[in-house]
């Protein structure tokens, strides 16, 4: 496939209500919308850094200077035969996993164009409609947060997670788990604590949750295995693991007994199936994380998420959880068993909507052959 143009959009989208986790509070989504023209086909992408490094230390400003300077020109002009093609090319760019993933993303929809295959397909995935959940931002008071979690269980989601950080766990946790007794139900820190201030979380241990995910820092691989050896729930690594050998180490060092899967964090589909793999070759359950997706990842999430490892509902949720406007002409929505279905068309099987992708862009620019 050779690469004839690029083109990248910076994008700000806001959002139905702000989003608010350990790390901060947004009230709109940025992300870069890739475009690859080649022979005559278009592959979209998606990167999913924002504008804060708050989650990961990569950021739309990152990622465009890494797009634009190094990615791009190493591929533009030039005959790249698929993913794992391209993986090698990228291979001396160190680190910005999420800048090489959207370009992946890309490569992987005009592969899917070309042969008339869907992505599910193409990874290998079997499920026609996945399970998903939905991932609750922390609010005012443990009242609030029950009233919100109860208006998504009556929206159809059966699955909650909610957000942790120190001095709003085991209030909040306690408060959802008396209003709704069989629920299930899981907590997420994005690393909010160390395994001094970790022990609090003890107290979760008896709310019959799904998992707790990333309590610690993301190198702190050691120390949660600590932490796991004092817990009888799950411990879900999602910032840690950013290869399949982190994921191989993970479980090994009994750090975990669940990996969240985000083809962003890891650099791309290939890795997430990689990922997938490891984890299924030594039974530890997977599921499909979200960023904040637009449409674009969002239709990628659901193809990887049907492989047959992923046994826990996804953070996927319908697009409405998050955009009243989006730019793909494909809305995802909820259907009455929490599931969502996985587009069927050729690659990501979405259609862009340029005049929302022109509303919603910061800035753009196309990128040929040097
Ligand atoms: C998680 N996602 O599982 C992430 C965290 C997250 C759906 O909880 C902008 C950029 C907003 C990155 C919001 C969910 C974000 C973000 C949440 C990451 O940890
Ligand atoms: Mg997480």
């Amino acid at each position: 496939m050779r690469i004839e143009q690029i083109t990248l959009h910076h994008l700000r989208m806001p959002l139905v209500a702000p989003f608010e986790t350990s790390f901060g509070r947004i009230t709109d989504r940025e992300c870069i919308l890739l475009e690859l023209a080649s022979e005559g086909l278009i592959g979209i992408g998606e990167c999913v850094a924002d504008r804060d490094p708050g989650y990961a230390y990569e950021t739309t400003g990152t990622a465009w200077h890494i797009l634009n300077d190094f990615i791009c020109p190493a591929i533009l002009g030039q005959d790249v035969a698929g993913p794992a093609e391209y993986r090698g090319r990228v291979a001396s760019v160190r680190g910005h996993p999420m800048a090489k993933a959207g370009i992946e993303m890309a490569l992987w929809d005009l592969l899917g164009k070309r042969e008339g295959r869907s992505l599910q397909e193409l990874l290998g995935g079997i499920q026609a409609r996945v399970p998903v959940g939905v991932s609750v931002g922390l609010q005012a008071s443990p009242q609030a947060l029950v009233g919100t979690v109860g208006r998504y269980l009556e929206q159809g989601y059966r699955r909650i997670k909610i957000k942790i950080k120190p001095g709003r766990d085991v209030e909040d946790a306690r408060a959802v788990r008396s209003a709704f007794p069989d629920i299930r139900l899981q907590v997420d820190a994005n690393s909010a604590y160390t395994l001094e201030t970790a022990g609090i979380l003890m107290h979760l241990d008896d709310l019959g949750l799904l998992l707790i995910e990333q309590p610690l820092s993301e190198d702190d691989i050691w120390d949660h295995r600590q932490l796991q050896a004092r817990l009888r729930t799950p411990v879900c690594l999602d910032e840690s693991i950013l290869t399949a050998r982190h994921a191989r180490q993970a479980i090994e060092m009994a750090a975990c007994r669940v990996i969240n899967i985000k083809a962003g964090r890891v650099g791309g589909l290939t890795e997430a199936v990689a990922v997938h793999d490891v984890c299924r070759a030594r039974d530890v359950p997977v599921w499909s994380g979200g960023m904040l997706e637009t449409g674009v990842g969002r239709a990628a999430n659901l193809a990887l998420a049907s492989l047959p490892g992923f046994t826990l509902p996804g953070d996927i949720s319908a697009s409405d959880r998050y955009y009243a406007r989006d730019i793909t002409y494909q809305r995802f929505a909820l259907n009455d068993d929490s599931t969502i279905t996985v587009p069927r068309g050729v690659g990501l099987g979405v259609e862009l909507d340029m005049t929302a992708v022109g509303d919603f862009a910061l800035r753009s620019t196309v990128l040929g052959p040097a």
